[in-house]
């Protein structure tokens, strides 16, 4: 095989039954995996890329195609695969979903490469060249010095943030998530330097640093953590961020001053929920230790420092009824929680609570892979000791109506700008509760009297009171918060 002029596609495919994630560049995320594949690729390949967020899949000449998907994306990465491979194109899979079911994947494209790719990409590009490619490649867990800048060239859509991640790993292993089985139990910290110089090559106004524990739970950590909040202040960076961490987040000042020094406004924290039972079952074992009472202290120091917080919680733990559902929805709306990820708890592959789950028969949709696209945490796809699937999912709906209908999410803004006294906080709050409304409601979204409008309002036409006022203020903190800073950025890749 010739070297130069070899075309590799890069390929996010999204579940076409999700687009109400994806309806604003504002919730559609750009892949780093795909990006690190393309900094792993030498120069004498082609790299084009399509992101399904913003552009359907059509076919197009390529020597290799190389996927990546979320279990929900998987159907649709299969679809594509096959349309590919009828075409003689070769086709190779990687990410979370691969690494996880790696066997029913090895059935629909002709590589696999299971694990992180930095150390294997090479190999099987070196391999495919030579007309040798095997059908399996595991990665494993990569040496932190071994992680590539992210190649941003090829991320030529609209995304509004630019995504960076500075470490990986996470020992916590909790029930219901997949990130201690892909990443690995130990934290591993890149070096504090080379994520600054790789954060001068971002080009966009807000940043969302993806790490799953931007600050971990020891000293050294925190202490790095501080390193790098400093290192961005003192290169003008000039971001407003958006991280993930835990609930210790808040212990230390230190950590708090300089995280909002260098930009911070949103901070993730994994609640999960309100009580100490909900906590136990799915193995939140800082949470728990920590303790329930000390929740809304916690989110009093962050608000102090400025930095709003995005609660994630989950609803259709075993031990959940509906009065349980309905009493975390009202812990989140009188708990100072400022912008909310209301999930359904969902058995990823690869977790305890899979396992657990599908040995006990209690999965309801459990025709794969078909049935992986319900798998985006907004659909029910089993039941609790007390609800069926269905009764998980109507209550679901209600609840989600009754915490992301506009008038709630404005008051909600009004409540992070008095906590936080931070507009761009505040308006930032505003916009992901928007998105998360748009996502969890799109069933309701719709042309009929009584459903929902793209805005997140009743069809009826009705407008209250309080809306039309609000919408004045609304467009002044647009407009002196968020605006020019947003548009000044927007189509720029
Ligand atoms: C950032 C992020 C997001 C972003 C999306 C960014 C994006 N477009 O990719 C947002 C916030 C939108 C998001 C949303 C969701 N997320 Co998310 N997210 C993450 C997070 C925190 C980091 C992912 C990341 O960027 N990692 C950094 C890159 C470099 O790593 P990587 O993608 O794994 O890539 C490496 C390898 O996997 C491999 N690789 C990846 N792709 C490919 C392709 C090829 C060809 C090859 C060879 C190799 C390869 O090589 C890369 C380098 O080593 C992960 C947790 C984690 N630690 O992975 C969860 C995670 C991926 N999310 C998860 C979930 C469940 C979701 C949601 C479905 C639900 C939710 N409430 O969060 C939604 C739906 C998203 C959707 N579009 O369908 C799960 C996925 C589990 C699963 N089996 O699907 C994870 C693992 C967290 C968890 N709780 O278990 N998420
Ligand atoms: S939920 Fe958070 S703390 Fe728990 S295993 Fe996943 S990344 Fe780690």
């Amino acid at each position: 095989m010739e070297g130069k002029g070899l075309k590799l596609l890069l390929i996010n495919p999204v579940n076409p039954g999700i687009k109400g994630l994806v309806c604003d560049p504002s919730s559609s995320f750009m892949p780093l995996g795909l990006g690190i594949i393309a900094a792993l690729t030498p120069d004498h390949w082609d790299i084009d890329f399509i992101d399904e967020s913003f552009e359907e899949f059509s076919p197009r000449p390529a020597k290799l195609v190389g996927l990546t998907a979320f279990t929900t994306n998987a159907p649709r990465a299969y679809e594509i695969a096959a349309i590919c491979r009828a075409q003689g194109i070769y086709t190779v899979m990687g990410g979370i979903h691969a690494s996880m079911m790696t066997e029913e994947v090895m059935q629909y494209v002709d590589t696999v490469i299971t694990g992180e790719a930095e150390t294997v990409w090479p190999v099987f590009l070196s391999d495919f060249e030579s007309g040798k490619p095997r059908p399996l490649y595991q990665g494993g867990i990569t040496p932190v010095n071994l992680i590539p800048h992210v190649r941003r060239d090829i991320f030529k859509y609209p995304y509004v943030n630019d995504l960076i991640q500075t470490s990986r790993g996470c020992p916590m292993g909790c029930d219901f998530c997949s990130v201690t089985e892909l990443c690995g139990k130990q934290y591993r910290e890149r070096d504090v330097e080379d994520v600054l110089d790789e954060m001068e090559e971002l080009s966009r106004p807000l940043v969302f640093i993806v790490d799953d524990h931007l600050v971990n739970n020891t000293k050294a950590a925190r202490e790095r953590a501080i390193r790098l909040f400093k290192g961005m202040v003192a290169r003008k960076l000039n971001k407003l961020w958006l991280g993930q961490a835990s609930m210790n987040f808040a212990d230390d000042d230190e950590v708090l001053y300089w995280a909002a020094k260098s930009g911070c406004t949103l901070i993730l924290l994994g609640i999960e929920a309100e009580t100490t039972e909900a906590l136990t079952e799915v193995k939140k074992r800082l949470n728990l230790k920590m303790g329930v009472d000390s929740y809304r202290a916690s989110f009093s120091k962050i608000h102090r420092h400025g930095i709003a917080i995005l609660g994630a919680m989950i609803f259709g733990m075993e031990s959940d009824g509906r009065d349980e559902l309905l009493a975390r929805r009202d812990f989140i709306l009188n708990s100072g929680i400022d912008a909310i990820q209301a999930s359904i708890m969902t058995p990823l592959p690869g977790t305890g609570l899979f396992n657990r789950r599908k040995a006990e028969n209690k999965i309801v949709l459990n025709n794969y892979p078909e049935d992986w696209e319900y798998y985006h945490f907004m659909h029910a796809t089993m039941g609790t000791s007390k609800l069926s699937q269905e009764e998980l999912q109507e209550t679901m709906e209600e609840i989600w109506l009754s915490m992301y209908n506009k008038d709630i999410i404005r008051k909600m803004m009004f409540k992070t700008l008095w906590k936080t006294r931070n507009l761009k906080a505040a308006y930032w709050v505003y916009g992901a509760n928007h998105n998360y409304g748009r996502m969890t409601l799109q069933q309701l979204i719709n042309d009929e009297p009584g459903g929902l409008t793209r805005n997140m309002e009743s069809n009826s036409g009705k407008r209250s009171l309080y809306l039309k006022l609000t919408d004045y203020i609304l467009m002044i903190l647009y407009a002196v918060s968020w605006n020019k800073m947003v548009d000044r950025f927007k189509g720029r890749s």
